[in-house]
């Protein structure tokens, strides 16, 4: 059996049950895709993993995880208007922080062409919130197209790639969680291995103009919104959107994942609506809705999330004098969370009771209660002998604490109740700093990741430098991007292909003038609670370095050498005062509490690091 490397390379067409994520690099291989760019983040990083799985010496083009969203946009940008298909993918809430950059490349002559590969999140599975993206398409004149599961991801990002080719604009493929990590048997067709890339450098400012300002502006935009009359031509050639079902008078437009939630439901249904699949939500095909809403009396739009279809096919309808029923969601639904099966039927049998049965009630006596597992850190991570370490610094009530994105983020919860406060990637030394204005008795701490610390946390720290800002950041330093799968970042001395060097945040942070700099390994939790005493007694701004490296990372790394022997802590019973630090304040999960308040350890979670040995006053924990 082909290693995945081996089988995206295959020449030969081939079939393959694979991810959503995994379709799309054989898509991009295909397509002669040749400079690729990332930021890590949920549900894309199996996009990397992929690229990932092939030789550096084989990738047929070139890779990287920038520093942010922003940057990873900009360096695709630069790559296209260079001559090279390029793509730059991220999740949702990247587009935010790449958006800048991105909301000029409609108004630019992306030659080589550009595609925007989104993982949008309905449902927030692994995000801040479940912002639509399909918004970003109309406010920046970018065509974006919508696949519903791994097959439509490989084939719509070729159609993607040619048409910003041929465009020589920016084009998106949406992606959702549940598309990315779906899996199914996909049909790839043959791939002849790439000619060596040009080398030659063929970036010419008579593509341009490549200044949009003043006088250049409105041209542009011009051009840009022609563009999207000449796409809108283009969908209907390619034929991408379909009508499943002929003769109803009833009729459901859909698009992406949606769709298939709807098909699913709607299986058995006697009498079955006609459905037109869209394959771009922006821009729409015009001529066919218009001709569906049409032969159809009455139409419902299925839509996931806003209601961005539902708007602009009521205006359609009312410009083009149509007398069609159009149901949407602004009446019957809920605009919150996936449209999964479940939901669809729901939504459905309330537009069209005759149609569409009732869930059936389930039950509550034949459900099989599952135990909550509330997301926690890992045994032995360093973050948790941080907080355990921070909190006795700490004044017992009055300190305001700031979190920011990561795996410390979960600091918020009990035990250790700290990060109070969360917005997005880099914002807490920002938010400390204005929660420390006018605020003498309340100290302020901030927290920092230190992938986030290269991403945008760097303009929060020079403000807070600048404006004398009076709080303490803590960067949570363990080496690696860990929430999203362990990414190098510019502190940890490799990128993603291979060993560079690497940029210390302690010298970033000498360089940039910060007067006050601490920092201890988190496991001496004595020294790291000085530490901070003497940051807070300060009342300036200052930043204490907490530094374990990641022990999810270390300990698979270890499991991987010969000889290795797995280690774990004990309790000695006899000296167990059944204090319980180890399982109240410490909160190890390894720990496990009996009835009788006596504490096991867990062996198949323990890892041996001995971060708890110093937790307990008994101490009745021993190696
Ligand atoms: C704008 C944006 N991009 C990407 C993400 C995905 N993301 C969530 S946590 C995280 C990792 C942060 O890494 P680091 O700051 O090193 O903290 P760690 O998880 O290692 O503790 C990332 C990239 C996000 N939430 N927002």
């Amino acid at each position: 059996m082909k290693n995945m490397g081996e089988m995206l390379l295959t020449p030969t067409p081939f079939s393959e049950i694979v991810m959503g994520n995994t379709a799309l690099v054989r898509a991009m291989i295909e397509a002669g895709t040749q400079v690729v760019t990332s930021y890590p983040g949920s549900p894309t990083p199996e996009i990397a993993t992929a690229i990932q799985s092939i030789p550096l010496d084989e990738r047929p083009f070139y890779f990287e995880f920038s520093t942010n969203e922003k940057v990873a946009a900009e360096v695709a940008f630069g790559a296209s208007i260079n001559g090279h298909l390029a793509t730059v993918f991220f999740k949702s809430v990247g587009l935010n922080v790449a958006a800048d950059a991105f909301i000029q490349f409609s108004l630019l002559h992306c030659i080589g062409g550009l595609v925007i590969v989104l993982g949008d999140d309905p449902g927030a599975n692994s995000s801040q919130n479940e912002q639509d993206n399909r918004h970003y398409a109309r406010m920046s004149y970018t065509p974006i197209l919508e696949p519903a599961n791994p097959t439509e991801v490989y084939d719509y990002y070729k159609e993607a790639a040619h048409l910003a080719r041929s465009l020589g604009k920016a084009v998106m493929l949406r992606l959702t969680t549940h598309v990315c990590h779906a899996k199914e048997r996909v049909a790839f067709a043959g791939w002849q291995s790439a000619a060596p890339i040009d080398r030659s450098p063929r970036f010419d400012p008579a593509n341009g103009p490549y200044i949009p300002l003043v006088a250049k502006v409105y041209p542009r935009k011009r051009e840009a919104l022609a563009a999207l009359e000449k796409v809108e031509q283009w969908i209907d050639e390619r034929g991408l959107h379909r009508i499943v079902g002929n003769g109803s008078e009833r009729g459901l437009i859909t698009s992406g994942m949606v769709h298939l939630s709807a098909l699913e439901v709607l299986t058995d249904a006697p009498g079955r609506p006609d459905i037109l699949k869209l394959a771009m939500p922006y821009p729409l095909p015009k001529r066919a809705i218009a001709a569906f809403l049409a032969s159809h009396l009455e139409v419902k739009i299925l839509e996931e999330l806003d209601d961005t279809l539902e708007t602009e096919i009521k205006a359609l309808a009312y410009d083009q004098g149509l007398t069609t029923r159009i149901v949407g969601k602004q009446e019957l639904e809920d605009w919150v969370g996936e449209y999964t099966p479940d939901k669809v039927r729901d939504i459905l049998h309330r537009t069209w009771p005759d149609l569409v049965p009732a869930r059936t009630a389930i039950d509550p006596a034949t459900l099989v209660p599952v135990p909550l597992r509330p997301a926690q850190m890992c045994p032995g991570c360093g973050h948790r002998s941080a907080f355990h370490a921070i909190k006795q610094a700490l004044p017992k009530e009055g300190a305001i604490t700031v979190a920011d994105i990561g795996c410390h983020t979960l600091g918020f919860q009990e035990p250790y109740l700290l990060g109070e406060v969360l917005l997005c990637m880099g914002a807490s030394t920002g938010i400390a700093s204005g929660l420390a204005l006018f605020n003498d008795t309340r100290p302020v701490v901030a927290f920092l990741g230190d992938s986030t610390f290269f991403h945008a946390g760097l303009p929060g720290i020079i403000n807070a430098l600048f404006n004398q800002h009076n709080l303490v950041l803590v960067v949570m330093e363990n080496g690696t991007t860990a929430m999203t799968g362990h990414q190098d970042h510019a502190a940890s001395g490799r990128n993603v292909n291979g060993p560079a060097d690497a940029i210390p945040i302690r010298r970033v942070l000498e360089g940039l003038g910060v007067q006050h700099i601490f920092e201890t390994d988190t496991y001496r939790q004595k020294e790291l609670t000085e530490i901070m005493r003497q940051a807070l007694a300060l009342k300036a701004f200052s930043v204490v370095i907490a530094r374990h490296p990641c022990m999810l990372l270390f300990t698979r790394n270890q499991r991987k050498k010969s000889g290795y022997v797995a280690r774990h802590v004990r309790i000695d019973q006899e000296a167990c005062a059944r204090i319980h630090a180890c399982v109240e304040a410490f909160a190890c999960p390894s720990f496990a509490r009996a009835a009788d308040g006596s504490v096991t350890v867990n062996r198949e979670l323990c890892i041996g690091d001995g971060s708890c040995l110093q937790t307990c006053p008994a101490g009745a924990i021993t190696r």
